[in-house]
């Protein structure tokens, strides 16, 4: 049996210490994809001990674009911590980071618990109070940006900052499954996207963490949960300098620069 505890230990350091570490998969081959999970709830329990707050749940690789990229095809989750987050319109700061990169998702917040087994996405749009534009800044903790599922699972889905919409919306005004949405860095342009991309509609996005978590022993996901359902084009390397905007027809544009 690996030891959890000290792999968790072993991503927070090189999250904290802004430097790559070989994948663990590199070091132990027959890491399995619940070994990556329980040391993602190690990782999560030693943040918060630091005293993190859970901010959010993630869902990534949930759309072609992203499968496609990263040549992993099964959706993921995670958790996103309150020390992630970064004002709208605000600055990352680089040498904090690895190697970020940015992509543009569509969040939720729950009006109602949902609990696996048989979650639906129409059942989720029923229980959804709001929704939001959110861009995710992910940095993968392993060296190029490249690993294997167990890997990405024990890295928190490479959690890294967040940036949220300011302004809230009524699932129930939009056609969820067909917001466009453009990613452009310094004014040219570096994705273009369709909410659709994120598993057929991203309220599918949700319904899937629900039946997950259930699958892995961990209940519901409580009402007033903030999740992000998954990068709709793929991630955009970012640079010192980079001034970072997604526009998302009709919900609005999130902005932030880096620094
Ligand atoms: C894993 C995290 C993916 C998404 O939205 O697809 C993710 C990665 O690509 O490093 O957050
Ligand atoms: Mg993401």
């Amino acid at each position: 049996m690996p030891d959890h505890r000290g792999l968790a230990e072993y991503l927070i350091m090189a999250e904290e210490s802004h430097h790559d570490v070989p994948c663990i998969t590199d070091k132990i081959r027959d890491f399995t994809i619940s070994m990556g999970y329980q040391v993602q709830d190690e990782l999560i329990k030693i943040k918060k001990t630091q005293g993190h707050k859970m901010l959010a749940f993630k869902m990534g690789l949930t759309s072609p674009a992203k499968m496609k990229q990263m040549k992993i095809n099964e959706p993921i989750y995670g958790t996103v911590f309150d020390y992630m987050k970064v004002p709208e319109q605000g600055m990352i700061i680089m040498d904090e980071l690895i190697h970020p990169k940015v992509e543009a998702e569509i969040a939720f917040i729950l009006e109602e618990d949902i609990e696996g087994p048989n979650v639906s996405g129409v059942e989720v749009l029923a229980k959804t109070k709001y929704v939001f534009p959110a861009l995710e800044i992910i940095d993968s903790r392993y060296q190029n940006f490249k690993f294997q599922l167990p890997d990405v699972i024990a890295d928190n889905t490479s959690a890294a900052r967040v940036v949220f919409g300011n302004q809230l919306f009524n699932p129930k005004d939009f056609e969820l499954d067909s917001i466009g949405v453009t990613l452009t860095i310094n004014g040219e342009i570096k994705g273009i996207g369709t909410s659709s991309a994120v598993l057929g509609h991203p309220a599918n996005a949700v319904a899937m963490l629900a039946n997950m978590l259930y699958r892995h022993g961990k209940g519901k996901v409580p009402k007033g949960s903030i999740i992000l359902s998954g990068g709709i084009t793929e991630a955009i390397l970012l640079n010192k300098g980079d001034d970072v905007t997604a526009k998302y027809d009709g919900i609005g544009d999130v902005n932030f620069f880096v620094k």
